[in-house]
Parts: C-alpha cells; sequence; structure tokens
C-alpha cells in the first residue's frame, strides 16, 4: 500500500509549520517583496516546505502555498498586507461569476506542482506530504469580503439575500479547487487537506447548502477520478455539529479545533473517523509546565484510538521554536 498520513498510528505535524515562526523561512521570504511572488515561487516553496521537517523531523510536510490561489488564478486582484494578511479586490458577486481561470496564473500554479513533485523526490519516503485547498465557503468569505474584515459581513448577507448567485460561486469554487486537488495528488501528494475555518459564522440552516454540498461535490469527484489519498476536513467553530457534518462529509479524517472537547469528540463520532488535533495554538506560544501538562492529558486521552497528532489552529508567528521541540519530545515519549 502506498505511504499516506493513514499509514501512522500517531503521527506528528503542525497546521502552520511552515512559515512566520521559522527563522529561516523568514531568511529566505525576505528576499522576495510580495507573497504571491513568494507563493508561485518554486525554489521558495521547496525550500519552505521542508524546512520544518529539517528542523524538528516531523511526520508530515504540507506544501507550501495558500487557500487563496483559487481566487488568484480566477484573476482577482490580491496583495498580502504586512501584519493584515490579505486584501483582494473589491467585485461585487455577479462580477465574481463572471471571472474566468487566466492561462498566465495557471501557468503560475504549474510552479506550485513542480515544486511538490522535487519536494517528493527530496523528502525521506517515510514521510506524507499534504496537499490542500480551502473548502469553498472559506475561499468565497474572501472573495466577496475581500479580507478578514467585520468578520465576513457581506458574505453572510449574500447567504440570505443573494443565495443563488452565491450557490453558483461555490460551485465555480469546488469546481477550481477539485483540479487543484488532483493536480496535487498526481504531482506527489498522498494525503489532501480541505481547510473550512470560516464554518463557524454561518447559522446551521444554511449548512446543507453552503458548507455540505459544496464539499461534498470535491470530495465525490476526486473519489470517481480514482483519488486515493485520505481526504482530511477542518470545519472549524461548529461545535458540536461536526457529528452532523460528518453524516453529509466523506472524509476521513476530521480536524478538531481548540475549542471542542477532545474527549466529547472521541465518545461521539463513530471510530472508522480518524481524529487529528485539538491542541491550543496559545499554549504552544506560552509554553511552561502547563503546555506539558496539557500535551500529556492530550496523548492519555486519545489511547485506544488512532490519534493525529496536531494543533487545534494554525501556529501563531511567535511561538517559540523551544516550545514546539518540547511539544514533539512529550508526544514521542
Ligand atoms: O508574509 C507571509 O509570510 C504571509 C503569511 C502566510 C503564510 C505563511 C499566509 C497569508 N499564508 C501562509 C501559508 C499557508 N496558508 C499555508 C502553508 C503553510 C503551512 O501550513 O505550514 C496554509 C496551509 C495556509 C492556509 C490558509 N490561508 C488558511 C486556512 C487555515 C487557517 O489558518 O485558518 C487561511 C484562512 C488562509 C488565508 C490567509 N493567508 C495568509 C493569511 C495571513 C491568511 C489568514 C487571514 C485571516 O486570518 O483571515
Amino acid at each position: 500500500m502506498k505511504l499516506n498520513i493513514l499509514s501512522f498510528n500517531n503521527p506528528i505535524w503542525f497546521m502552520r509549520q511552515a512559515g512566520r515562526h521559522l527563522p529561516e523561512y523568514k531568511e529566505i521570504r525576505s528576499k522576495k517583496e510580495s507573497f504571491i511572488d513568494f507563493c508561485f515561487d518554486y525554489e521558495s516553496i521547496v525550500k519552505s516546505t521542508l524546512q520544518p521537517i529539517a528542523r524538528y523531523d516531523l511526520d508530515c510536510a504540507i506544501i507550501f502555498s495558500d487557500i487563496l490561489v483559487v481566487p488568484y488564478i480566477l484573476g482577482q486582484r490580491i496583495d498580502f498586507i504586512k501584519g493584515k494578511g490579505p486584501k483582494l479586490e473589491d467585485l461585487e458577486i455577479n462580477k465574481l461569476l463572471c471571472l474566468k481561470t487566466e492561462k498566465k496564473r495557471l501557468e503560475d500554479l504549474e510552479n506550485c506542482y513542480k515544486a511538490i513533485r522535487e519536494v517528493r523526490k527530496k523528502l525521506n519516503k517515510n514521510k506524507c506530504l499534504i496537499g490542500f485547498c480551502g473548502a469553498p465557503w472559506t475561499v468565497a468569505c474572501y472573495m466577496i469580503d475581500g479580507g478578514n474584515k467585520n468578520r465576513f459581513k457581506k458574505s453572510k448577507a449574500s447567504v440570505k439575500t443573494s443565495k443563488t448567485q452565491l450557490k453558483a460561486l461555490l460551485e465555480k469554487i469546488s469546481d477550481i479547487s477539485t483540479t487543484h486537488l488532483i493536480n496535487q495528488y498526481k504531482s506527489g501528494c498522498d494525503t489532501l487537506m480541505i481547510f473550512e475555518s470560516w464554518a463557524g459564522i454561518l447559522d446551521s440552516e444554511d449548512y446543507n447548502d453552503i458548507l455540505y454540498e459544496p464539499v461534498e461535490q470535491i470530495i465525490k469527484n476526486l473519489k470517481s477520478k480514482n483519488v486515493d489519498a485520505p481526504i482530511i476536513v477542518f470545519p472549524k467553530g461548529i461545535g458540536r455539529n461536526i457529528v452532523e457534518y460528518l453524516n453529509h462529509i466523506s472524509a476521513d479524517v476530521l480536524s478538531i479545533d481548540y475549542e471542542t472537547n477532545l474527549k466529547w469528540v472521541i465518545n461521539n463520532i463513530k471510530k472508522d473517523i480518524v481524529l487529528q488535533g485539538n491542541i491550543n495554538p496559545n499554549l504552544l506560544l506560552e509554553g511552561g509546565s502547563r503546555l506539558t501538562a496539557e500535551v500529556k492529558k492530550l496523548k492519555e486521552t486519545v489511547k485506544g484510538r488512532k490519534h493525529i497528532y496536531n494543533l487545534g489552529h494554525g501556529m501563531l508567528p511567535d511561538t517559540p521554536i523551544s516550545n514546539v521541540q518540547k511539544t514533539i519530545r512529550t508526544l514521542r515519549t
């Protein structure tokens, strides 16, 4: 059988393990002015993907990219403002629906696939390589609101006032994301993750149309194209609705955010779903005896069930390297 994240009993990796907290990342990042240029630069992708593996000997690498490559290849103008995050061109939903993938920008994405092939060659064959995309709703939030200001007020309003157009936009994002995931798989990613970071801002009555259908569409399409990679989903912020979520989404792994009680999840999510998470990134930032105690508690809690050690959201930029090392040591002993 081909190696993937399910081949391990208790693999360790961290969301946002590449990037901001690593001095070696800051060093290569400083050589490119714009984040977009960095994100589509072959050598920068290869190096930043491999850096956390070299430093921490983690079990999985995640390809260095961003969920916002989808609006980028659709030609929506996008900048990453230092210290603030992404800023996208302000376009009405009807305009977003008219966007078409741009040839030049698809060529930029080829650098990402080329980098995956190179990473796969350089990465120890006993380590897995994760490809990813944003879930359609989360990507649409950035496209509609232009960034994470006002907690995606326009996107939320569109669910109530322009549902037909919103659904069409989600379908468009699903199609592109499917192709992007297939290409990542074909280039050498053995595990795929779908980030639904903004699931928590929706009313549960809208989950069916806005969360479940577009994500399940992606997974069905992957399966129909014989993509033989486990799928990790991360519906952040929906609390106990994760049970219902998994009744609609045929994922293999559920990534649990840091606000959800792990014991409850273990008791309520069927055993054939592998769990991932849910260390609080703030604890990893703070360190100290509380971090060690919580990590030990997590180890104890997951005993008897396959669990992927990870955080409950992305690693914070000021996280000390020594805290990451200590966490890995505690998890491995
Ligand atoms: O200048 C810089 O270094 C920019 C910071 C940065 C980095 C390092 C951004 C901008 N993106 C990334 C890389 C990234 N983003 C990765 C690969 C690296 C890794 O995981 O090790 C991944 C998987 C993402 C995924 C991503 N991007 C998500 C989903 C996960 C999550 O954090 O919820 C989201 C929502 C984004 C959007 C985005 N891109 C960048 C920022 C700062 C943000 C978040 C903005 C916000 O909070 O709304």
